[in-house]
């Protein structure tokens, strides 16, 4: 068992695609263990992608984070980060896979619906950014 950490992005959010990003994830086996509906701050923007700095696209990512609501997730499940990668698909919408979040619904690699951490490392980095462990913990004791 993993535990991972998504987000759907405010275009992802501004399009309704919070059910569908979700139902995706649940159809693929993962359990959502930790979810909420929230605006980031620049410093927790700016948290989540310090692994970009100093990158071209950089500073229209963290711009384009900060626009609208986000909808960040903990899922559970066998290979979680894996099948989070799987579903959301390729980071650009052009070479993502129909059937994938990114390939169905997105047009543009700035504006790709859903966030994913890539490894444990990273999951581990940032689901701290978004929840408590109590938020996490409490999910769990309701056997979810
Ligand atoms: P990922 O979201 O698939 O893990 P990363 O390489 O971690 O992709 O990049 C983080 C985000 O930065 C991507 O989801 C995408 O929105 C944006 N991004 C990545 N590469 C580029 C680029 O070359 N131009 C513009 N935006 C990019
Ligand atoms: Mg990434």
């Amino acid at each position: 068992m993993e535990t991972t950490f998504s987000m759907v992005k405010p275009d992802g959010v501004a399009k309704n695609l919070i059910g569908e990003v979700i139902k995706r994830y649940e159809a693929a086996g993962l359990k959502v263990i930790g979810l909420k509906l929230t605006k980031l701050t620049r410093e927790k923007a700016e948290e989540l992608y310090s692994i970009h700095k100093g990158k071209p696209f950089y500073d229209d990512l963290v711009e384009f984070i900060l626009s609208g609501p986000v909808v960040p997730m903990v899922l559970t499940g066998e290979y979680a980060i894996a099948k989070v990668r799987d579903v959301m698909g390729a980071t650009d919408p052009k070479q993502a896979a129909p059937g994938t979040i990114r390939g169905d619904f997105a047009e543009e690699i700035g504006q790709n619906i859903v966030h994913g951490a890539d490894s444990l490392e990273s999951a581990k980095r940032e689901i701290p950014i978004f929840f408590s462990g109590d938020d996490i913990i409490r999910a769990r004791l309701n056997k979810c």
